[in-house]
């Protein structure tokens, strides 16, 4: 299915074409995570709810920007579950930022969400890079000047083995799975470099074209992690495995949960990467 492009160009020439200081002005309003708010969330969520209301398929939406699901056809057979634009923090310095959505099953039987069956993202860096599942592939787009996401390339991470690592390591004496510091060590101790750009789509985009893993571990701080379940990670963890590569959230595979209808905003622990990386801290 592809769905979300038209919300994506238009996110895109926003970012673009407007005053980044203003856009990346906090609304001093919190979300449900307790993150602060963005002009440019509130612009991005409503451009693609906007989208979302025009599809007959779609039941309902979670979104980052809402305290709870949202119900927009009775009819509708999935949930779409996305962040209007992760990373915004870094909007006013210009750093690249991204918009995710997975797209799940409504379980009729248990009234409840099923299975991730679609995950993509939206990468607006150097140029805006849409990566979406189809069927048991990943494919790349990127957005030309005439407005149309051109295919570039399927993405694979089947054969690629590189040293890097990317981690916010300011949370090293928090760590809780001993695996982490352990593994950190061996990281330096054999000339792996660490990339972090602070934009999880940025960082796992890079993850997927180079290689490496990319974690957000369960810390005294935050003991789920930072990183929701539902349009963060479970997405990427369907885009990862899809693409040779793994997910951890500190047990098992990401995929092996379920997004819980009373918890939409739950947050997890986040390892995605290559299975070469992923099975050092399994
Ligand atoms: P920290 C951005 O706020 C975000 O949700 C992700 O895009 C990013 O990976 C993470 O938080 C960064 O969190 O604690 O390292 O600043």
């Amino acid at each position: 299915m592809n769905i979300l492009e038209t919300s994506f160009i238009q996110i895109s020439s926003l970012i673009r074409n407007s005053n980044n200081l203003k856009l990346g002005s906090i609304n001093s309003t919190e979300n449900s995570s307790g993150d602060l708010v963005k002009e440019l969330d509130i612009r991005a969520h409503n451009i693609i709810i906007d989208e979302i209301h025009k599809i007959p398929y779609i039941k309902g939406y979670i979104s980052e920007e809402s305290d709870d699901i949202t119900f927009t056809s009775p009819d509708g057979q999935y949930i779409i579950a996305f962040d209007p634009l992760d990373g915004s923090s870094n909007i006013n310095s210009n750093i690249s930022v991204g918009s995710i959505y997975g797209l799940y099953l409504w379980d009729t039987e248990l009234n409840g969400i099923g299975e991730i069956v679609v995950a993509g993202y939206c990468l607006y860096g150097p140029s805006t890079t849409l990566v979406r599942t189809q069927n048991e592939s990943v494919k790349m787009f990127q957005l030309n000047q005439e407005n149309e996401f051109k295919f570039i390339s399927n993405l694979s991470l089947n054969g690629k083995s590189s040293k890097i690592y990317s981690i916010n390591e300011s949370n090293y004496y928090k760590y809780k799975n001993y695996k982490v510091k352990k593994n950190l060590i061996k990281y330096k101790m054999n000339n792996y470099s660490m990339r972090l750009v602070g934009s999880m789509v940025a960082d796992c985009h890079r993850t997927l074209i180079q290689g490496g893993i990319f974690m957000y571990p369960a810390t005294s701080k935050d003991p789920e992690g930072k990183l929701r379940i539902a349009y963060e990670v479970m997405p990427f963890a369907k885009i990862f495995e899809l693409c040779g590569g793994a997910s951890w959230d500190g047990e098992k595979s990401v995929l092996k949960n379920k997004i819980d209808l009373d918890n939409i905003h739950q947050k997890i622990p986040t390892y995605l990467g290559t299975k070469e990386e992923i099975y050092k801290f399994t």
